[in-house]
C-alpha cells in the first residue's frame, strides 16, 4: 500500500467552554487547538488535532510553538513523500528533538489517511477488540460545586468520575460522595499538587475508597510516587510523568507507580503509543486513556486507542456537548448506557466539519 503525501492543512479551532475547567494548575475557560487534515495524491483525508494548550500550563509546548514546528519543520519533512506504512512517520519525525504534541497531531492524521486507504477503522487498523468503550467524566470546579455536580454527572449515566484534588482538599465532604455512590468508579486527579511536605495529607485520601490517584507528585518526583505506592493502598497512576517508552520502564524498575494514563498526544502520536501499550501489558501495569478537554477528532483517536485489550479502565471519554455547544465532528459522541459505541466507518470513523 503506497500513499502519497500531497497536502498538510492546519486549521484553528477556538471555543469557549460551557463552563470553566478549574483545577490548581490553571482555570480554562476557552480552548484552541489546531486541526491538522493530511491528504493523499487521491484525494483521500486524514485527520489529527493538536491538543497543546495556549500556555505552557500543562506541557511545554503550545498552540504557537506547535504551529512554528509543524509549519517550518515537519511539514516540509513530510510534504511530497511516499509513505508505505503510517509506522515510517515516526522514524522520520524522529530527527527532530521533543516537540511530541507537534509530531503526533500530524503522525495520528496519517494514521487515520491509512485506515482509510485500507477501509478499515482505525480501531480495527490498531488491533482493537471491544465494540463500545466504558465513559468516564472529569469534575474540575470548586469545592462547593463538586457534589452537585457529581450527582449530575451520575444521574446521567456515567459510572467512572474523576475529581481533581490538591492537600487542602476537603476529605469528609470526598468520603461522603465516595460512600453516597458505591457503584461508581472514583478517580482522584492531583496534577502534581502534592510534595514531600504535604505527603501525610495525601495519606488521608487513602480511606476513601479511591480506585486510584493520579499523578500526586510532579513530574520528576520518581521517589515520591515510589514511596506512595509503598505506603499507600490505593494504586498510584502517572499522568504528567510518562512523555515516553523510557518513562515506562522508569516507573516499572522504581516500582514508582501501579497505573499509566495515555495521552497519545504527549506521547508523539500513535507509534509510541502502541509500543507502551505493549510493554504495560508485558508487566501487568494498568492503563487507561486520558483527555485533554479536547474536540472530536482528538477524542475519535483516543476511542480507538481504548478498544485495545489491555486498557483496563475507564478513561476520559464524556459527550461532545459536555465541554462544546457544537463539536467539530459528526455525529456528535453520545454515552448510552455509560458507553459509547465505536463507529464501522473507516479511519477515525467521523465526519470532520470546521
Ligand atoms: O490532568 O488529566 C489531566 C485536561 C487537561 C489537562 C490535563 C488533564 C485534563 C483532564 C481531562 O483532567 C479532561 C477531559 O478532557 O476529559
Ligand atoms: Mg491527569
Amino acid at each position: 500500500m503506497v500513499v502519497t503525501i500531497s497536502e498538510i492543512d492546519l486549521i484553528s479551532i477556538k471555543q469557549p467552554l460551557k463552563q470553566p475547567f478549574k483545577t490548581s494548575l490553571q482555570r480554562v475557560e476557552e480552548r484552541e487547538v489546531i486541526l491538522v487534515k493530511v491528504q493523499s495524491s487521491e484525494g483521500l483525508a486524514g485527520y489529527g488535532e493538536c491538543v497543546a494548550f495556549s500556555t505552557p500550563w500543562y506541557t511545554e509546548e503550545t498552540v504557537a510553538s506547535c504551529r512554528f514546528v509543524m509549519e517550518n519543520v515537519l511539514i516540509p519533512l513530510l510534504k511530497g513523500k511516499v509513505v508505505e506504512r503510517p509506522e515510517e512517520i515516526h522514524p522520520l519525525f524522529s530527527r527532530v528533538k521533543g516537540n511530541r504534541m507537534a509530531k503526533a497531531a500530524i503522525e495520528m492524521a496519517v494514521w487515520d489517511l491509512f485506515a482509510k486507504k485500507k477501509e478499515l477503522p482505525l480501531w480495527q487498523m490498531v488491533g482493537g477488540t471491544r465494540e463500545a468503550i466504558p465513559a468516564g467524566v472529569v469534575v474540575a470546579a470548586d469545592e462547593t460545586e463538586i457534589s452537585e455536580q457529581v450527582e449530575a454527572v451520575i444521574e446521567k449515566g456515567y459510572s467512572r468520575v474523576k475529581i481533581k484534588i490538591t492537600p487542602t482538599t476537603n476529605i469528609e465532604l470526598l468520603t461522603g460522595i465516595v460512600s453516597r455512590n458505591p457503584d461508581t468508579l472514583f478517580f482522584a486527579d492531583a496534577n502534581g499538587a502534592f510534595d514531600e511536605q504535604s505527603f501525610e495529607q495525601l495519606k488521608r485520601f487513602d480511606q476513601i475508597g479511591l480506585t486510584l490517584i493520579e499523578q500526586p507528585f510532579g513530574e520528576q518526583e520518581w521517589h515520591l510516587h515510589a514511596r506512595a505506592k509503598r505506603e499507600m493502598k490505593t494504586p498510584i497512576c502517572l499522568d504528567e510523568s510518562i512523555t515516553c517508552l523510557e518513562d515506562v520502564e522508569r516507573m516499572i524498575d522504581e516500582q514508582a507507580g501501579d497505573i499509566i494514563v495515555l495521552k497519545m498526544a504527549r506521547l508523539g502520536g500513535w507509534s509510541e503509543t502502541l509500543r507502551i501499550v505493549e510493554l504495560c501489558r508485558q508487566h501487568s501495569v494498568g492503563m487507561w486513556v486520558g483527555g485533554m478537554i479536547e474536540f472530536g477528532v482528538s477524542k475519535a483517536h483516543n476511542l480507538a486507542l481504548a478498544a485495545l485489550p489491555g486498557i483496563s479502565l475507564p478513561g476520559d471519554f464524556s459527550d461532545s456537548d459536555h465541554f462544546w455547544r457544537q463539536d467539530i465532528i459528526e455525529p456528535e459522541i453520545k454515552v448510552r448506557n455509560g458507553k459509547i459505541a465505536l463507529s464501522e466507518k473507516p479511519g477515525i470513523g467521523y465526519a470532520v466539519r470546521y
